[in-house]
């Protein structure tokens, strides 16, 4: 099982899409394991955003992203990376496909509502910048039993 680092970012929750947002991914049949209201610091939002420093949006990406309240989430399932991505769109909300979060919630480029890590690797990354242990749960779900096929001994 893979966990996604997810962020709601300042937009969505000062536009109340919150509960909105986080029914795609449990309505997909994604574990939430983790959730934090937070105000991400500067030094955060640098840590986080470090591979974007040399990029012309940099300031203004950090300046939003610490601009107001997030929700930051941990997001459990099989290949959860891929299909969290999958469910976010494409990066600018004025060219994301209508079904995904950032197609059917927003028309701009900067205010995207949502950040979710790219690979496996980073998500191990950014889910020690923003969880501390104990703060990521492993439990079972009643339905586990329906969202995977495990005939096979392993979920398919
Ligand atoms: P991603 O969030 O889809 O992974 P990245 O390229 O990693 O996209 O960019 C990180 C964030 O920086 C985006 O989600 C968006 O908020 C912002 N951003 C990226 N490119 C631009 C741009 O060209 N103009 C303004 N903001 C941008
Ligand atoms: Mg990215």
């Amino acid at each position: 099982m893979e966990t996604s680092l997810i962020i709601l970012k300042p937009d969505a929750v000062q536009r109340g899409l919150m509960g909105r947002i986080i029914s795609r991914f449990e309505e997909k049949g994604l574990q939430i394991v983790g959730a934090k209201l937070m105000h991400i610091s500067q030094e955060l939002a640098a840590k986080h955003y470090a591979d974007h420093a040399s990029k012309p949006f940099y300031p203004g990406l950090v300046k939003f992203m610490t601009s107001s309240p997030v929700l930051v989430l941990a997001i459990r399932g099989n290949g959860a990376v891929t299909i969290c991505r999958n469910l976010m769109g494409a990066t600018f909300g004025s060219k994301a496909a209508g079904g995904t979060i950032r197609g059917d919630f927003g028309v701009s480029n900067s205010f995207n509502l949502i950040h979710g890590s790219d690979s496996p690797e980073a998500a191990v990354r950014e889910l020690g910048l923003f969880f501390t242990a104990g703060e990521v749960l492993d439990f079972a779900r009643a339905g586990d039993a329906w969202v995977y096929d495990t005939s096979g001994g392993k979920p398919e």
